[in-house]
């Protein structure tokens, strides 16, 4: 439902930020044709570590990211595609994803009209005698979850490998309703997320927000954060953290 007469839920803090499809404005990022690119977290917002984009491609859109010292994760939202990485070319469908690591090139060609990627790129920070993180492609379908601290509540799939040389983690949450996070986490990674489905309630800093499938959120690191699925239906969320690093 729009929202009326110049309100939004969404909000911009120094610490968390929630901001709704209603407040998507395109820009234009090099690498993307025949797409929309809407950048939700960034440096210019507060984040560290993080960059989360989301891009709607048209049919006969494309992409091409040259290889540098970013690494990108792509999850397919919606819709699928042929993604590449270093030549090497998969098609990915709604629930696919992939990460190309630093020094590596990739790109998406042939997207079905309305192909949905949430993209999170971060800088690499190499550690000395561990191997660099490789590419890889999955499908979130065949990722093996497990109830997050025990609680079948609350399903968690970790879709990077647990491995040094990653220094980044991507995981889906899926939440009954009712089904909450245990405590109130405060913690030093950071946070990009974007709800994938259902509804609940976000708890950041000292304010609750009511969010829903689309809704994207960014915590600074030690933002207090919980979380509760409202509604009928489970709730989901894709996000991101920065891991496998020591804070200096
Ligand atoms: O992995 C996490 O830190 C996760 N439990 N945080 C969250 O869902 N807000
Ligand atoms: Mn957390």
């Amino acid at each position: 439902m729009p929202e009326l007469f110049g309100h939004t839920r969404a909000h911009i803090g120094p610490r968390h930020a929630l901001i709704t499809p209603h407040n998507h404005v395109n820009s234009v990022v090099p690498g993307f044709t025949g797409a929309t690119v809407v950048v939700l977290v960034s440096p210019a917002l507060g984040a560290r570590s993080v960059v989360q984009t989301q891009v709607t491609f048209q049919a006969g859109g494309a992409a091409a990211v040259e290889a540098g010292d970013l690494q990108t994760f792509g999850y397919v939202m919606a819709g699928g595609a042929a993604v590449a990485i270093d030549g090497v070319k998969q098609k990915l469908g709604e629930g696919g994803f992939f990460f190309c690591p630093a020094g590596s090139d990739w790109t998406l060609a042939s997207p079905r009209k309305g192909t949905q990627l949430t993209l999170f790129q971060k800088k690499y920070a190499a550690l000395p005698g561990v191997p660099a993180p490789r590419a890889l492609f999955g499908d979130q379908a065949q990722v093996k979850g497990g109830p997050f601290l025990g609680d079948p509540a609350a399903h968690l799939q970790v879709l990077l490998p647990d491995e040094l040389g990653y220094d980044l983690a991507v995981n889906i949450f899926a939440y009954q309703p009712g089904g909450h996070l245990p405590f109130v986490e405060i913690h030093l990674m950071e946070h990009g997320l974007v709800m994938l489905s259902g509804a609940g309630v976000y708890r950041l800093e000292d304010s609750w927000y009511p969010v829903q499938a689309g809704d994207a959120i960014w915590m600074a690191p030690y933002c207090a954060q919980w979380f509760v699925a409202m509604g009928k239906e489970p709730a989901r969320y894709l996000y991101y953290k920065d891991v496998n690093r020591a804070p200096l």
